[in-house]
């Protein structure tokens, strides 16, 4: 008998960590986790095998396969916006070809079950491209299905996920003798920056939200890499994970599409720094722009329109700006740094 269990590919990054978390204190699922680099020891204790390997290398996952009978796949394992434009053909190999292997792997286990699989996949915000800072400003709040046409690899790696995910789930061998559509339940988030007091994020461009806090937490001087006047919506941890799970068990029915955006509050950079040097009376930060990575973050939606999530499955953010900031990070913060 195969042993029941989740899969979490990508499980040492931000989101990965939080999951395993979440997923342990229900305590109802055994976890599989898989990364490139081995499991952080804080988490390591909260899964049933972790597994340190690349998601190209097809021979473990053939092997993660056969040892286990897989309820639900959380696909986090990405190469992310900044990371990617500098190396956009592994990027490619990675975003692409890691999500492809693992809708196999899904579409393997749910003819082996009888039954479908659920795979959640966290798209982005980078796969909307605003054409411009003039057009982002007048834009308004952005809906799902407007400025679909990604700026950078990592976006156009996303965009396309989400159709293969789509594809799979609905279409999946359609002029096969038995069509195999509807073999995977396939859900994706679209996040915004997101904001954790445990980790921070590395390859990202949305990464000066949270490192500004990080450094400032533990006495450093932050050079922000974008203008002050930067705008983007960004939500915390703790949201992000509860978004994940309401999404994954939500009635299949009340669900009108395959990918949502969500989003908890949208501020500029400099609203952000004018937070924390409220905060923290010795902050120093100032700005420093990369015109390139300002580009990037010009190119994404200053906000967006979640009312599809908010209806279908009551998306609902925890934490506004100031909550976030003084319910959450703060007091996580200064417990990590030992303030
Ligand atoms: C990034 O900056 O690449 C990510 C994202 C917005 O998906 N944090």
């Amino acid at each position: 008998m195969r042993k029941p269990v989740i899969l979490i590919t990508g499980a040492n990054g931000e989101i990965g960590q939080g999951l395993i978390k979440a997923i342990a204190k229900r305590g109802d699922s055994n976890i599989v986790a898989l990364d490139l680099d081995s499991l952080d020891s804080k988490v390591k204790p909260m899964v049933r095998d972790a597994v340190t390997a690349n998601i190209l290398d097809t021979n473990i996952l053939e092997r993660i396969n056969a040892k286990y009978e897989i309820s639900a796949i959380y696909h986090l394992a990405a190469i992310l916006s900044t990371r990617a434009e500098f190396s956009p053909h592994i990027a490619h190999d990675v975003n692409v070809g890691g999500t492809l292997n693992l809708l196999k792997i899904a579409v393997e286990q749910a003819s082996s079950q009888g039954k479908a699989v659920k795979f959640f996949f966290p798209s982005s915000i980078a796969v909307y491209g605003m054409g411009g800072r003039e057009e982002k400003e007048n834009s308004g709040a952005v809906t799902e299905d407007q400025y679909c046409r990604p700026e950078t690899m990592y976006g156009c790696n996303k965009l396309y996920c989400e159709h293969l995910g789509r594809y799979y789930s609905k279409y999946y061998q359609r002029l096969s003798a038995v069509s195999s559509g509807g073999m995977i339940d396939f859900r994706a988030i679209r996040f915004p920056g997101l904001i954790s007091s445990d980790t921070v994020p590395s390859g990202g461009t949305s990464d000066y939200g949270p490192e500004m806090i990080h450094a400032v937490a533990q006495g450093e001087p932050y050079a922000c890499f974008v203008r002050p006047d930067t705008t983007m919506p960004f939500m915390t941890m703790p949201d992000a994970i509860s978004a994940m799970e309401s999404l994954m068990k939500a009635d299949a029915q009340s669900l009108t599409r395959t990918v949502y955006h969500i989003s908890s509050f949208s501020v500029s950079a400099q609203d952000f720094a004018d937070k924390i040097s409220n905060l923290y009376n010795k902050s120093e930060i100032f700005f420093k722009v990369s015109d390139k990575r300002q580009a990037i973050v010009d190119s994404w939606p200053a906000e967006l329109n979640d009312v599809a999530a908010r209806k279908d499955w009551g998306w609902k953010p925890g934490f506004d700006f100031d909550t976030a900031f003084d319910n959450y990070l703060v007091p996580e913060i200064n417990k990590r740094y030992g303030e």
